[in-house]
């Protein structure tokens, strides 16, 4: 079994931040723990912006606290997400991932599972890391 507390995992090599410090994400469980996916608690910092396409990956996103929105792209639809939203990105959706009035925490679980090293290209894609 494997326990861990959100206190385990600030300031190692499992908290990593944006390059542009729109976000920090937590990851409670990557791929090398075993379990076929990753799951991370992730803070999007209110008012910022950051274009998402996760062509590698399926991410799903829970709002737990905070606010803030979806923008889909191309077509610019828009979805408020705070406490209880779910989005699943089962196309490999792009979109803008907006912060709100206030800080949003989020729990976001990807598959295939990171690995803890992947960083957004400069087209908010994540790289399929195969090499253990
Ligand atoms: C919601 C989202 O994808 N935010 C960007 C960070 C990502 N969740 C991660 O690496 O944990």
């Amino acid at each position: 079994m494997i326990v861990r507390n959100i206190d385990d995992i600030r300031e190692t090599d499992r908290e990593v931040h944006a390059p542009g410090e729109q976000w920090i994400s937590r990851r409670m469980l990557l791929k090398n723990d075993g379990m076929g996916f990753s799951f991370h608690e992730t803070i999007i910092k209110a008012g910022t912006k950051t274009h998402i396409h996760y062509q590698n990956h399926f991410e799903a996103v829970y709002c737990v606290a905070g606010n803030g929105r979806i923008e889909e792209l191309p077509n610019g639809k828009v979805h408020e997400i705070s406490d209880g939203m779910m989005y699943a990105l089962n196309q490999h959706d792009e979109h803008f991932l907006h912060g709100g009035s206030e800080d949003m925490r989020l729990i976001c679980v990807f598959n295939p599972p990171l690995t803890g090293k992947e960083v957004h290209d400069e087209n908010g894609v994540y790289p399929l890391v195969t090499e253990d």
